[in-house]
């Protein structure tokens, strides 16, 4: 597949397995898998086909690892990013390390800091482990700044924490309290 129709396609997939798999008339499993000749064939459908084998490329080139197979490959689902209320991924609650860093846009701060990170429409608040991802997450809002979060004192305190697949941390609400500027 030509390298940026494979771009388009990883993005319609982030669509569909992440927020809206009725626009092809697929439904998730409660932990977010599909079967994967349905995925096929309703995409086919829906005028956006791909072989398997091109499926398998998209998965294994993704930059951020955002989809899974299961072991046999015949489900597949996105690791984090939904927007899907019901959905329960499944995933170990996990000790994170001291610092965890959130990207925002300068616009939202003033509202971060009255009510701390919110999940918006998203299932978690989403994490990482290193500054220039956040940085990189920060940007597709607006100008960038960096929040570091106490996430090992958070845990400590009650908060649960989860890493999925890729390695976003993710978890329900980050209190203005553990956010460190
Ligand atoms: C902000 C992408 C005002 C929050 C990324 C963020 C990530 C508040 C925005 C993943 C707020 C929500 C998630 C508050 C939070 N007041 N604004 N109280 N609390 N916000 O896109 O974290 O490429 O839903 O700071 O790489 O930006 O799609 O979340 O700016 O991993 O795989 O509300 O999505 O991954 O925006 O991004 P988003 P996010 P993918």
């Amino acid at each position: 597949m030509h390298s940026k129709n494979k771009i388009k396609q990883g993005k319609f997939l982030s669509l569909i397995l992440r927020h809206e798999p009725e626009a092809i008339g697929l439904t998730l499993d409660a932990a977010g898998w599909v079967a994967v000749p349905e995925l096929l064939k309703q995409l086919a459908a829906h005028g956006r086909g791909m072989s398997m084998a091109e499926l398998e490329d998209i998965v294994a080139s993704n930059d951020k690892q955002r989809y899974s197979f299961n072991a046999d490959k015949t489900q597949i689902r996105a690791n984090q990013g939904h927007s899907l209320k019901t959905l329960d991924l499944g995933l170990a609650s996990a000790e994170p390390p001291d610092i965890l860093y959130h990207g925002t846009a300068k616009r939202f701060l003033d509202s971060i800091l009255q009510t701390g990170l919110e999940k918006r429409s998203r299932q978690h608040v989403h994490l990482s482990v290193d500054e220039l991802t956040a940085h990189k997450v920060g940007s597709r809002h607006g100008s960038p700044v960096i929040l570091r979060v106490a996430a090992r004192q958070m845990q400590h305190d009650g908060f649960i924490f989860y890493c999925s697949d890729n390695g976003v941390w993710l978890t329900d609400h980050v209190p203005i309290a553990y956010l460190l500027k």
